[in-house]
């Protein structure tokens, strides 16, 4: 399967915070793709929902330094 989900990124304040959060989250296992927007501070990241769960990708980003949350 391929979910498609929008994440708000707190605290990237300079154009090298989005690929580091980008490496982050596509090692989550089950993450196809994963795009880091530091002008709208969000992430959006497609991924199989039968692999990978929305906590560990959030968990993913906490680990490197940011906070997230869901966007809606
Ligand atoms: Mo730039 Mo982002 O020094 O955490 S990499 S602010």
């Amino acid at each position: 399967g391929r979910e498609s989900l929008t994440l708000r990124i707190g605290g990237m304040t300079c154009a090298h915070c989005p690929p580091a959060i980008e490496k982050a989250i596509r090692a989550v296992k089950g993450v196809q793709a994963a795009t880091v927007n530091l002008a709208t501070q969000t992430a959006t990241v497609e991924y199989d929902p039968t692999q990978a769960k929305v906590a560990e990708i959030l968990r993913a980003v906490r680990s490197v330094g940011y906070a997230v949350g869901t966007a809606t």
